[in-house]
Formats: structure tokens, sequence, C-alpha cells
């Protein structure tokens, strides 16, 4: 990208992409550099331009924000410092100032501003400036849907190393049983939804052609993909499509049973297809591909029950309010996720095509007010068993 995309406002809903690094780079700074590191600041008088709290991202565009050049020099900067730091610490330990917890924290920081500018990108006008080689087809054909058998499963975590606040601690949870999607909701099912409904309820990026529905990606434009997920749609077109196929979305205690829950030993998973980190085989994340891939692309990252990309791909509403796990504890700042919890934000799950392994797990919850689509968002559906069905 040229300078001007680099400082200029493509929605705003977004920041000027040159904000986002620099603030990555300054809260490097202010956790790992100044407060891990107990080094002197490097620009202790950017700190306030950098602050997400202090300046709404439709106002940043204003404000005296490094240029690029600028921008980068300070993020490399502050990286050198940062690994002159990281060669000090012990890497086991969630103790702030000696252990390796803030590096994870910050590693997830940078991580899921990177999906953001990603998102910023899907916004931008004009000829497209990612490539990427296109996601594996389907490999195995997936069935509808799967029972998840009623029970107490464990929920959240207290052992995952770079878990944040919001994660913690895990809980016993019972669930009763449900049936929930294979797989996430596909343009062609969405597109009958829209056909039926009407234009109001298209995915954001979505145009009418005589020939179907089309779809831009990163400035490309191109007839949907059938049989991959949708994508760019807000938690109440979600809802709505849920209610219109006569089911629900699945809360977010069935979301994490059905990821996370081994029928055979009864304890949860760290992912679906086990305690192993991601690799590419498992699932669509980490912008190897720059779309959705289409359902049964990932047949060795299923569950032991047999439900297909619950991680990556798109991140997954889920019908749940963004609120605490008995016996939070806001950590390492109120601000991360504490003064979010409430009835105004929804859950998301999963993580998406853009998302980093390193940010992404089955306890890992993202959260967004309702209208919001400029996401990577999608979703699956779920159900209560019909009377007499399970006898
Ligand atoms: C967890 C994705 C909702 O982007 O607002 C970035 C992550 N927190 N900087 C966000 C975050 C502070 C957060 N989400
Ligand atoms: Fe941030």
């Amino acid at each position: 990208m040229d300078d001007d995309d680099l400082v200029k406002q493509h929605s705003p809903l977004m920041s000027p992409l040159v904000w986002d690094l620099a603030h990555i780079g300054n809260q490097e700074e202010l956790w790992l550099v100044r407060d891990v590191g107990g080094r002197d600041p490097v620009r202790q008088d950017i700190d306030h331009l950098y602050d997400a709290f202090r300046h709404a991202r439709r106002d940043r565009p204003a404000l005296p924000l490094l240029g690029p050049a600028e921008a980068r020099a300070y993020v490399a900067t502050v990286r050198d410092k940062a690994l002159d730091v990281l060669d000090r610490v012990r890497l086991e330990g969630r103790r702030l100032t000696t252990d390796g917890f803030a590096f994870g924290m910050i590693v997830q920081h940078e991580q899921q501003h990177d999906e953001t500018m990603l998102a910023t990108h899907q916004l931008r006008a004009g000829a497209a400036v990612l490539a990427a080689p296109p996601p594996p087809g389907p490999a195995v054909p997936v069935g509808p849907e799967v029972l998840v058998p009623a029970g107490s499963f464990t929920m959240g975590t207290s052992t995952e190393a770079w878990a944040l606040d919001n994660e913690r601690p895990s809980h016993d949870v019972f669930v009763g049983d449900y049936l929930i999607d294979a797989a996430p909701v596909t343009n062609a099912e969405y597109a009958a939804f829209v056909d039926d409904r009407g234009p109001d309820v298209a995915p954001l990026h979505w145009t009418r052609d005589p020939s179907g529905w089309l779809a831009t990606t990163f400035g490309r434009t191109a007839p949907i993909v059938p049989d991959a997920p949708v994508v760019h749609v807000s938690w109440h077109q979600a809802t709505a499509y849920a209610a219109w196929a006569g089911r629900r979305l699945p809360t977010e205690a069935e979301w994490e049973k059905a990821a996370r829950w081994d029928p055979a030993t009864g304890r949860s998973r760290r992912y679906p297809w086990g305690d192993e980190d991601p690799g590419p085989e498992h699932a669509n994340l980490g912008q190897r591909h720059l779309a959705p891939a289409p359902v049964g692309a990932y047949p060795a990252g299923a569950s032991p029950l047999g439900v297909h990309q619950l991680i990556g791909d798109v991140w997954e509403w889920v019908s749940s309010d963004f609120t605490a796990y008995p016996g939070f504890t806001a950590f390492p700042y109120r601000e991360y996720s504490e003064v979010f919890f409430g009835p105004d934000y929804k859950v998301l799950r999963g993580g998406s095509f853009g998302t980093d392994a390193a940010a992404c797990r089955g306890t890992f919850r993202n959260w967004d007010y309702p209208i919001r689509r400029q996401i990577f968002s999608g979703f699956r559906t779920a159900r209560d068993p019909r009377p007499g069905e399970l006898a």
C-alpha cells in the first residue's frame, strides 16, 4: 500500500492503518519495555494518541499521529528493546513483571490488531493489493447436525498459559441435550434466506447480479462460493436466519462443549482435534488464505462428535452476552475485558481465516456489538431435541 492508503480512514468503523501499527508498538512499549523491562520510555509523549480509550476510531485520523516512516522506525526500536527484555524473563508463569505472560498477551494483542487491519483492508475501495493461495477444497462430506448428549463439562481454563482473564477460571457447566450444525452456515444456505426475506438481510459486501449473488473480497468481486461459510453477517442477521430455519444460535456453553468436550474421557480438550497446537491441516487460520474454506475442507480438525470447522474460517456468533465466568478476576487490567461485560456485547467464538493461531483456542472469547459485521463473522445454528426424538 502507498503512504496515503496507510494514513487515510477507509471506514469510520476503523482506525487509519498507521494508527494500528504504532498502537501495536505502543502497547509493546508500555507492557514489555517499561513494565516488565523497567526501561526508560521510548516515546512517552505519544502514549495518549494510541490509548484506545482516549479517542474513538472515527476521531483518530485528525490526531497528530506518527507518519508511516516514523511509525515503522518506532515499532522497530520498541521490538529491539522488547527482545532484549525477553532474554531476561522466564517464560513460564503468569507473574506480570518477571514471567512470560505479558509477552503472550502482547503477541496476541499484535495478532488481534493484524486481523483488525485485515478487516480494514476489506473495507478499502480500489484495486486489490492483497493476494493469497485459495483455501483447500472439500475433502469429506459433512452431515447436517450432531447430537451432544446432556451432562456437565469443563468450560474455560485455569491452566492454558496464554489464556486471557475472560477465559478463566475453569468451571463445570451443565448443558442439556442439544443438536448443533456440523458446519457453519454456508453462502448457499444463507442466500436462500436473503432470497426469501429480501436484500436487507444480505451480508456486507454482497451485490446482486442477474446470474446470482456476488461478494467483493479484498477488492475482487466474484460469485459467492456456495459451500463456504457465510461471512460478514451481524448477530441480528444470524439470529434472524436461525429463526427462519426453525432453529436458534447455540449458547456460548453449547459452542464450547461441542468444540472441547471429549465423550471418551469426559475432559475438555484445548482444541476440537485434541491438545496439539493448530497446524495447517487442522484449521484455516493465520491469513494463509484470504477466504473461508468450503465445508469439509478440514477433516483433521473435527471434534470427536464430528463437528467441523469450529476453529478458523469464520468467527461464530453465539446467543450469549459477554459476561464474567464465576470467580473471574481482572488481569492485568480492567480495560482488557471487564469494562465490556454486560448486555451490550455478544460473544464470537473460534477465530477466522484472519486470526493467528496464537490468538485462537477452544476457550478464546471474542466480543462485539450485535450490529457489527465488518469483522469476519459467521455462525452455525442449534436446536433442542423434539419431544420423543431421543427416546
Ligand atoms: C478482543 C478483538 C474485541 O480488538 O477490541 C485489541 C482486542 N483489545 N486491543 C478489540 C483488543 C485491545 C479486542 N477484541
Ligand atoms: Fe489494542
